[in-house]
């Protein structure tokens, strides 16, 4: 593991590859691998792409990716698919279009899939965001497929967060919906080439107009990520968030929330293995399941007294130290 983290941080693809692989699978040794990667913080800028499926996401990943480079700018893809438990990512592979990009050695491209373990992909895409960190790339730029609270959490990772839209599908409204419009720093009209961008951009600005005022308001940018329309002014706007960053002092309450992120996932999967743990030993899951087999008992009810009495299990043995004191 060491030998690998050695060729991680000189910037070894292959290497990476391996490790992401690893961490993936929750593969033994890859929890050392992760600890170091926390330890050897990199500074890539993180830039979050989401919206709807089809809206253009990875054809925009691609012309941001050529936009980067002819900046000389180094940059790692990493696709999230939280969507697919059931297809290993093969869908996402079929989305994905990075056709020409595989020769370049300043390019890195990587996708991520749930395979079958729910709610542990989120966990993973922060350690392997950290890990590609390490490699050293300028930008990292994550994808997300999907609608809803698992792309959320993914975004938390980002220190910009781009928002694609398309025109006339009625995904301005959609978008609000999801809770996506909120953590939007830039806003993206893809297919401006078909009828209605104008429309969707207006629509966005509207609804940006009833944010409290303040701070940094976010661009409605028009794109068509096939000819590369616009991409110039998107890769502009990126930059721009990120200096806004730097100055306001924001960049480092991102990379703070970021690891709250993290620290949230893994405290979710700790406390919730460990009260299933106390549960299932003190019999009390078990009756819990008979009763929700029994048509006797709700979900939220048991939840909830499994909790509490986890909470007084675990306070009465806090008391014991300084009883005996
Ligand atoms: N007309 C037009 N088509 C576009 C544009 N951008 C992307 N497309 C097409 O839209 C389709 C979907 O593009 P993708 O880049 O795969 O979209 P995506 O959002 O990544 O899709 P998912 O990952 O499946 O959610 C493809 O057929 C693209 O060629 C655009 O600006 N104009
Ligand atoms: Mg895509």
């Amino acid at each position: 593991m060491e030998a690998l983290f050695e060729m991680i941080r000189r910037g070894d693809r292959p290497a990476l590859a391996r490790a992401i692989s690893l961490v993936e699978d929750g593969a033994p040794g890859s929890r050392e691998l992760v600890q170091a990667a926390y330890r050897t913080p990199g500074n890539s800028r993180i830039v979050g792409i989401t919206g709807a499926p089809g809206v253009g996401k990875s054809s925009l990943v691609d012309g941001i990716v050529n936009e980067l480079r002819s900046m000389g700018r180094s940059v790692a893809v990493i696709a999230v698919d939280p969507s697919s438990p059931f297809t290993g990512g093969a869908i996402l592979g079929d989305r994905v279009r990075m056709k020409h990009r595989t020769t370049d050695p300043h390019v890195f491209f990587r996708s991520l899939a749930s395979r079958g373990h729910l709610g542990g992909l989120t966990r993973a895409t922060g350690d392997v965001l950290t890990l590609v960190g390490v490699a050293g790339f300028d930008d990292v730029l994550v994808e997300t497929v999907g609608a809803g609270q698992s792309e959320v959490d993914v975004m938390k990772y980002a220190n910009t967060v781009l928002v694609v839209l398309s025109p006339g599908l009625g995904d301005a409204v959609q978008t609000l919906k999801a809770g996506i419009f909120e953590i939007g720093d830039v806003f993206v009209v893809n297919k401006a080439d078909l009828a209605g961008a104008d429309r969707t951009r207006a629509e966005l600005e509207m609804m940006l107009d009833m944010r409290p005022p303040g701070g940094w308001r976010p661009p409605v940018l028009k794109t068509v990520a096939t000819t590369g329309e616009g991409l110039p002014e998107l890769a502009g706007a990126i930059e721009a968030h990120y200096e806004y960053l730097k100055s306001s002092g924001g960049l480092k309450a991102r990379v703070r929330n970021r690891f709250l992120a993290s620290l949230e996932e893994y405290l979710k999967r700790e406390m919730v293995d460990e009260v299933l743990r106390a549960a299932s030993a003190s019999g009390e899951l078990e009756r819990c399941l008979a009763a929700l087999e029994a048509g006797k008992d709700d979900p939220a009810s048991a939840a909830s007294r499994l909790a509490s009495q986890y909470r007084a299990a675990s306070s009465c043995s806090a008391l014991v130290p300084s009883e005996r004191s």
